[in-house]
């Protein structure tokens, strides 16, 4: 009996598939949660256990749990003191030789009473997850065997039942031949992970219905369809509490009625109706929403219009319960998409819950809905070790083309289409991710064209071995494709398809950011479908707890994986506790539903991106207008803007001239219950710089500061101001205010960042020591010129080995007020390549806490990534700036800032430049976040570190993503820069 070897047994004993339901009493609400139904029995709880290191190791007499522990179910057993987690991406986590797995497979024995009173109702256990395999025993006597981890097993175990106590056993083994298409980049963990039910229910019953509700062409009426197998039933439908149809379905006579003036259903206004199905003994319930996908001319469409999907990837993965999302789970992750203006979702790499879909119809997401398939490890078993042939990544078609595994590859998409069918949120199919293409792909999509023709196919892998033809695919879906690569795809002439990107700007650390370019882009092509960014939350396991209760996250590597893929899994938009990353801000403003752009001085369009409602109805604009320190004038005007439509409004007060820069913001609140949204709460905001003041240039005046000069060192005297000069290092070894310290050590330059994740040249930086550089200083001279003490510099920075990575002349103007003025240009050597930031560092005592400035915040921002973040004024704390990402890296930088002053409520350091600089305080070494894995390990500096940065890089994505564009990094091989800085 050894099923989990052979891919042609995949469900013995299990009942067909069929649409998900849930059937309930006659006398009951059959659109209450599932658990109220009196014909179900959820069998979760706390289950006996026996862990197995190995199935050569289970006793003959397994079922008989006399010496056990117990588990939670659902649950996965590596997080609960078993085996442990591993976190592997492409690789398989077992040699390749399918279908065979190896000898040793570890096994969890599930077990559990079940009392049964006869009363003439068959029982049906449901399991709607298990990783990777179960044999299933009722009172030791086997009742089947299913695989497919991330789909419903249904077994009728009547005949096995007695009277009174009952015992289930559930085998759960860690890999089967399913393992081999199971190779989805997540960490693999195994058990009894979704619910477990029984389901009483007649011998003859409902075994399936299929709705069909689509629109008429012209979008008024509505035809709507239920088809049933196993029983004839009684069908109402229901408008809100009104009964707007009725009649009989049976097995040959399916139910149509016509349905007038018809709501449809979209992601912007889910309109749903509700279906009774009553047969004899059971009602059924389920929503019913009416729209049309389609594609016509390369364009996607939903009830005539096309729509981009702006979604995300998600997978199931929690650091407390791993693979199980219970209800309460799957709605705080779709409602915090809704929040953030997501409207699609990708179940990256599995069917979800069924629960997960209701949600989506009730909330209004497009859900791509993708089957439990990846293959992607193939690439690395037909490579050579060292890869080389152009197309070597074709080989992760080896077991797309592999007839031995042709009716298991079918099986997981009819499992999937089967299942979710009758819901309105899907609107796409996907036949699996990463696993080539070939015959069983072309076929699996032929299958699910043959099993339902109201929704196009996606399937973005199509490398190949042979030259099967993917026209079966209705559409063309690449991941992480450069902005200019996707350009050149609209100019294809022998591609008539639309084109989506199901993974985009991967969101792995500090990141992504391009997501505005690649907004920019969809916006420009009806063809272009958008894309889900990867990924919607990092993936976790708990290694233990800090001192005052917090999880310490940890990442591939860190339970003694045999091979792990470190913190790849570490890529997304939230934290494994689903507290936002900042990149979740820019998510949320790029996908914002409407855009303002200036007309003329007073006048400004409000461009409505939703396709299907008036946005003026669902929000309320206000507005400010703003200057550095001040407001000058606020408001809030109606508009009614209709889909895809523009309002002109005016606002006067925005064509009056300021003395400072001054910037207009709008802001969105919803209203009339907008999304998922509170009212008044913010939906988004746009803001637009109104006036530009001509810049001065600082020209000093009075009598220069008196200064002294040794061998070694200048000391310059301005007032209460002093800075001592280091003509050794050329540097500042103190500023001082009254005789008070303002530095705590001497200020440097700085040329590294702590690389954050998508720094994959960061090695080079390594290479050059732009981290821990030595300086050879030429020259160094001081003088009084135009009041002011000044100091020229000529120096360089380098290490051993090569020829400075840079040489520099620096001039450091300091005027009688005590304020310094720095000017430096330097040149890069061959050995830099990529900058990350070109700035000084200084080091403060921690009694200087506090930040003021003005730029773009308050989270953080770069010069690519400042989407969810406005210019203004702001203030915080230092202990409050930092960005506390599972890695630690750079982080809590704020761009296009022209002041900033750190202070300990006495004396100040103030730093400025009218053109825009960075900077970041924080309580970390940039030396410590490059150092450490973890966060929890952080170590905080005994100062407080400041850096001005003249320009900083730009963050992108390319850890799995395009290179970061030229226009976000610093220029090479000459820059200069400039800043002030006034101490007082
Ligand atoms: C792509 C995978 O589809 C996804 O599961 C995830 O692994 C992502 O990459 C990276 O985090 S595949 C990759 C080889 C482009």
């Amino acid at each position: 009996m050894i099923y989990h070897e052979d891919p042609r047994m995949l469900h013995i004993g299990t009942l067909p598939d069929h649409a998900y339901f849930i059937p309930f009493g006659k006398d009951q609400d059959a659109f209450a949660a599932r658990v109220n139904s009196q014909y179900f029995e959820l069998l979760d709880g706390e289950w006996d256990f026996s862990y197995y290191d190995s199935i050569i190791d289970i006793p003959d007499d397994f079922t008989d749990m006399q010496k056990c522990k117990s588990i939670p179910v659902p649950s996965n057993w590596q997080l609960n003191g078993y085996d442990k987690a591993q976190y592997t991406n492409i690789n398989y986590p077992i040699p390749y030789e399918p279908p065979y797995v190896p000898d040793d497979i570890p096994v969890g024995v599930y077990s559990r009473e079940y009392n049964y009173t006869p009363d003439g109702l068959r029982r049906i256990l449901c399991l709607e997850g298990v990783d990777s395999c179960l044999y299933l025993y009722v009172n030791g006597v086997f009742a089947g065997y299913s695989q497919v981890s991330h789909h419903t097993s249904e077994f009728d175990i009547t005949d096995l039942l007695h009277e009174g106590t009952n015992r289930l056993t559930v085998a759960v083994l860690k890999w089967c031949d399913g393992t081999y298409l199971e190779d989805q980049d997540k960490f693999r963990l195994s058990g009894i992970f979704r619910d477990v039910y029984m389901l009483s229910r007649p011998e003859k019953r409902l075994l399936n219905f299929r709705i069909t509700a689509e629109p008429d062409s012209t979008f008024t009426n509505g035809v709507f369809r239920v088809s049933v197998e196993g029983s004839s039933a009684k069908i109402r439908l229901y408008d809100g509490k009104t009964l707007i149809c009725e009649g009989d379905v049976s097995e040959d006579k399916p139910f149509e009625c016509e349905v007038t003036d018809v709501k449809l259903w979209s992601a912007e206004s889910p309109y749903l109706y509700s279906l009774e199905i009553e047969t004899e003994s059971e009602l059924i319930s389920e929503k019913v929403g009416f729209r049309k996908v389609e594609i016509t001319d390369g364009i996607f469409k939903l009830n005539g219009k096309h729509i981009k999907l702006l979604g995300v990837n998600r997978h199931d993965s929690y650091p407390d319960t791993g693979y199980y999302a219970d209800r309460e789970k799957m709605l705080r992750d779709l409602t915090l998409m809704k929040r953030n203006n997501i409207n699609a979702v990708r179940t990256s790499h599995y069917p979800n819950a069924p629960e997960f879909y209701a949600m989506c119809d009730e909330l209004g997401l497009y859900v791509i809905d993708e089957a439990d398939l990846e293959t992607h490890g193939c690439v690395n078993v037909y490579n050579d070790l060292k890869w080389s042939a152009e197309n070597a990544y074709n080989g992760i078609a080896l077991i797309a083309k592999d007839p031995l595994f042709r009716e298991a590859i079918l099986d997981r998409e009819r499992l999937l289409v089967s299942r979710d069918v009758n819901h309105p949120c899907v609107v796409i199919w996907s036949l699996g991710n990463e696993s080539g293409y070939g015959e069983n792909l072309r076929e699996a999509a032929k299958l699910i064209k043959s099993l339902d023709s109201t929704r196009p196919v996606h399937y973005e892998s199509t490398h190949k071995l042979d030259n099967t033809s993917d026209d079966v695919l209705d559409m063309v879906s690449e991941m992480y494709t450069s902005p200019d690569d996707i350009r050149k795809f609209l100019e294809r002439e022998d591609e008539k398809r639309p084109f989506i990107l199901c993974e985009y700007c991967h969101a792995m650390g500090n990141g992504p950011g391009d997501l505005e370019t690649y907004h920019e882009l969809f916006m420009e092509s009806d063809r272009l479908m958008g894309g889900l960014v990867w990924e919607w939350a990092d993936h976790a396991v708990i290694l233990g707890y800090t001192a005052d209760g917090k999880p310490e996250y940890g990442y591939g590597g860190d339970s003694g994986e045999r091979h792990d893929d470190g913190n790849f899994c570490m890529d997304a938009l939230c934290y494994p506790d689903r507290k936002p990353h900042t990149g979740l801000a820019e998510v949320k403003q790029v996908y914002r539903p409407v855009r303002v752009t200036r007309i003329s001085a007073d006048r400004f369009a409000v461009k409505n991106l939703l396709r299907f409602i008036d946005a003026g109805e669902y929000l309320t604009c206000s507005w400010e207008i703003t200057y550095d320190g001040g407001k000058a004038a606020s408001g809030s005007i109606d508009f009614s803007a209709e889909p895809m439509g523009c309002a002109e409004i005016t606002i006067p007060e925005a064509a009056q001239s300021f003395e400072r820069d001054a910037y207009i913001r709008f802001i969105f609140t919803a209203k009339n219950g907008y999304s998922v949204f509170e009212d008044g709460e913010e939906v988004c905001f746009d803001q637009i710089k109104i006036f530009t003041v001509e810049k001065k240039t600082v020209i000093f005046a009075g009598k220069a500061p008196e200064f002294t000069e040794t061998p070694l060192r200048y000391e310059i005297t301005a007032g209460d101001i002093r800075y001592v000069f280091n003509r050794r290092t050329a540097q500042f070894d103190a500023i001082s205010k009254n005789g008070r310290d303002l530095l705590a050590k001497p200020m440097e330059y700085n040329f590294f960042r702590a690389p954050v994740d998508n720094d994959i040249m960061k090695n080079d930086w390594y290479s050059a020591h732009l981290n821990d550089y030595v300086t050879k200083v030429y020259e160094t001279n001081i003088s009084a010129e135009d009041g002011c003490a000044v100091i020229r510099v000529k120096q360089s920075f380098g290490w051993s080995i090569y020829q400075p990575f840079a040489k520099m002349t620096a001039e450091y103007r300091i005027g009688s007020g005590g304020e310094l003025d720095i000017k430096c240009n330097s040149e890069f050597s061959n050995k830099v390549e990529f900058l990350p930031r070109f700035g000084l560092r200084l080091f403060v005592e921690k009694s200087f806490d506090t930040v003021e400035y003005y730029g773009y915040g308050e989270n953080e921002s770069y010069c690519d990534k400042h989407q969810g973040s406005y210019v203004g004024n702001f203030s915080a704390k230092i202990a409050d700036m930092h960005e506390d990402y599972i890695r630690p890296q750079e982080n809590g930088s704020h761009w296009g800032c022209t002041r900033m002053s750190v202070t300990n409520g006495n004396d100040t350091l103030a730093f400025s430049n009218p053109d825009g600089f960075s900077f970041s305080a924080s309580e970390y070494t940039q030396e410590e976040l490059a150092e450490k894995r973890h966060n929890f390990e952080l170590v905080k500096c005994e100062h407080n570190v400041i850096c001005a940065d003249l320009a900083m890089a730009g963050v992108g994505s390319a850890a799995c993503g395009p290179q970061l564009a030229d226009k976000y990094r610093l220029p090479l091989p000459k820059i200069s820069g400039r800043i002030k800085i006034v101490p007082n």
